[in-house]
């Protein structure tokens, strides 16, 4: 045999491992989302049941799941705070990867304070209590820019600066980074976390965050050319389309644990607007489109958040890129959201 033929059959039976290594992680992945039916959960459940296959990623949620996500492949109520059923799940079929999205968010949380810490707290810790014992390989867990507080620098917000969150949402995301750092560093549980800026979906409607303004004034806009935004024309916050939110998570998700300089939460910056910009933005496709202000408590928690965040880490240890800018995003939220009003 010529040595160049011996050469393409190395490089033939070398490409041929990688395709099975590759087939083989897939194949074996067995994910479990928590939250399912949440804002996040329902668009993060389908781009993964893409990847891995739809019979690989069970849904789950305390609530019924939307259409999409029950009509796609496995869906199964529960109640993250019940550990035993949860262990039922983790240990019946055999999950590798956890990705645990339910949460009450900032503006809900502060009308149950007792209630949200409860559960955002008691379903982390079952979470990572079950990740050790059952040796789970990776788990998801989202921060938010709510981790940072009045006293945090609020534009340029680096990666490691001041964090006095005063907000219950906050406060136990803050907690919530903590335990995932320290459960890497002392049991070695394998968790990867973004701190969010608000997210902007046409599939769900927000959820009780004080950034819900960015997705209400899209129905508004289409269905009565006004709208009445609860925090003032002023009010700069770091925002993400939520295609941008899934590919960074399944990103990080997927990263080389060797490429990861942190394991408390990567900040993601998205594109930081004024709910007055963004108004322009839609009354250059709506241009009879009006825009009033009402601030309400969640005026108090927008000015306590940053403006704008660096992302910097989060580039260099795995790459974090974005596709969507203010004036694609809203075209796209106008299009997609007009049709669903259609
Ligand atoms: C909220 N949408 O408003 C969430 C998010 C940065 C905000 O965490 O609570």
């Amino acid at each position: 045999m010529l040595p160049c033929q011996s050469v393409t059959l190395l490089l033939q039976q070398y490409f041929f491992l990688l395709l099975r290594e590759f087939f083989n992680n897939q194949l074996m992945e067995k994910i479990l989302v928590i939250g399912c039916s949440g804002q996040i959960g329902s668009e993060l459940t389908l781009e993964l049941r893409k990847i891995y296959g739809e019979s690989k990623v069970i849904a789950t949620d305390i609530r019924p799941a939307p259409s999409e996500v029950a009509g796609t492949g496995p869906f199964e109520i529960l109640d993250v705070l019940d550990a035993s059923k949860l262990q039922l799940i983790l240990e019946h079929e055999k999950i590798t990867q956890i990705y645990h999205l339910a949460a009450i968010l900032s503006g809900n949380a502060e009308k149950r304070p007792l209630a949200s810490w409860d559960i955002n707290m008691r379903s982390l810790m079952n979470v990572l209590e079950l990740a050790r014992e059952l040796r789970i390989p990776k788990i998801f867990w989202p921060s938010s820019i709510a981790v940072f507080g009045p006293t945090t620098p609020r534009f340029d917000t680096p990666q490691y600066t001041i964090m006095e969150p005063n907000t219950v949402y906050g406060i136990s995301k803050l907690a919530g980074e903590r335990w995932i750092e320290y459960y890497f560093n002392k049991y070695g549980v394998d968790t990867r976390s973004l701190r969010y800026p608000g997210l902007i979906s046409y599939k769900t409607e927000a959820g009780g965050g004080t950034t819900d303004y960015a997705v209400e004034i899209f129905y508004e806009a289409i269905k009565h050319k006004k709208y009445e935004c609860f925090l003032g024309p002023d009010s700069a916050l770091p925002m993400m389309f939520m295609p941008d939110a899934i590919h960074a998570t399944i990103d990080v998700m997927e990263a080389d644990a060797s490429k990861l300089s942190l394991r408390s939460s990567y900040n993601v910056a998205g594109i930081s607007f004024t709910p007055k910009i963004l108004a322009e933005e839609i009354k250059k496709h709506i241009p009879e489109f009006e825009i009033t202000y009402k601030p309400d408590f969640r005026q108090a928690i927008a000015d306590s958040w940053p403006a704008r965040i660096n992302d910097d880490v989060a580039k260099k240890d795995w790459g974090l890129h974005y596709e969507f800018d203010l004036p694609k995003m809203t075209y796209v939220m106008l299009h997609e959201v007009g049709k669903k009003l259609q």
